[in-house]
């Protein structure tokens, strides 16, 4: 008879209330990586165009980065834009990309006051002024804060920062920097958007899709997946820490000694 979690449950128009599962505060993953999945769908559903989604679905970001950090989470990576994304309507990439500052505006004193450090991954450059303007204000105003790592994928693909990565270890090889010989896994991840990163432990994706659309595939190499048919928007502190919940429990199967 599986266990039932009627805790992740909400009720119609019932106010997110966390209830609290037991969790095992000494086994908080490290890093968590989400994929925040089905924001237009479920606007789709309720009869709203998709950037009303995705403007929910920031509001969602807010309460899970509170949660992470008062939990004790070291890095919390979220997919906020792929190099894919771009293929997107013009209106709704526009919209998304005012995301990030809508976000700041609002969240960023908050941020802040919780000792939230706030970086990025990803292409950068070829995002827009007003963007990337806004993001590195608030990266620049976190950069000494030692609690939660606020890391937000902003244009990101896993198999372009992976050409990179060898591109740059080609040219340090043909300057005569580096021998063939010396190239080994470490030396790779140093190329990486995530050199200075924990490996994830756990990769949420929400919406019932089970891939990883090119989200940081070298990186997950040892994680835990962990995927609900919840859309983002929709998305609580009890869906989180249920994930959580079953990620100890999984690991104390792999646990021995
Ligand atoms: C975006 C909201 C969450 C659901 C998924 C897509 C839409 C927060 C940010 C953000 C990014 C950088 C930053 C501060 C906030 C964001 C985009 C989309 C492009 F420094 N949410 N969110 N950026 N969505």
């Amino acid at each position: 008879m599986p266990i039932k979690f009627p805790f992740v449950k909400k009720r119609k128009n019932e106010v997110s209330s966390h209830h609290p599962v037991g969790l095992n505060h000494k086994q908080i993953p490290k890093h968590v990586a989400i994929i925040m999945d089905g924001n237009g769908r479920w606007a789709k559903n309720r009869g709203m165009p998709r950037i009303a989604g995705h403007k929910e679905g920031m509001e969602v970001v807010k309460k899970i980065v509170r949660f992470a950090s008062d939990l004790g989470v070291e890095v919390l990576t979220l997919y906020a834009f792929s190099t894919e994304n771009w293929k997107r309507p013009r209106n709704e990439v526009e919209f998304l990309m005012k995301l990030p500052v809508d976000f700041l505006n609002t969240y960023l004193p908050e941020l802040i006051e919780k000792n939230v450090r706030v970086q990025t991954i990803g292409d950068f450059d070829v995002l827009p002024p007003h963007t990337k303007k806004a993001v590195q204000e608030a990266i620049e105003r976190t950069k000494d804060n030692d609690g939660l790592i606020l890391n937000f994928a902003l244009n990101y693909g896993s198999r372009f920062e992976m050409v990179n990565a060898v591109k740059q270890i080609a040219a340090k090889v043909e300057r005569g920097e580096l021998d063939t010989e010396e190239i080994d896994e470490a030396l790779f991840s140093s190329e990486l958007y995530t050199c200075d990163l924990v490996e994830p432990d756990l990769l949420i994706r929400t919406s019932g899709e089970q891939r990883l659309s090119n989200f940081l595939l070298w990186q997950l190499a040892y994680a835990e997946f962990w995927f609900t048919e919840v859309y983002w928007p929709d998305f609580t502190e009890n869906h989180f820490e249920k994930a959580l919940y079953d990620y100890q429990n999984r690991k104390r199967r792999y646990g021995g000694v």
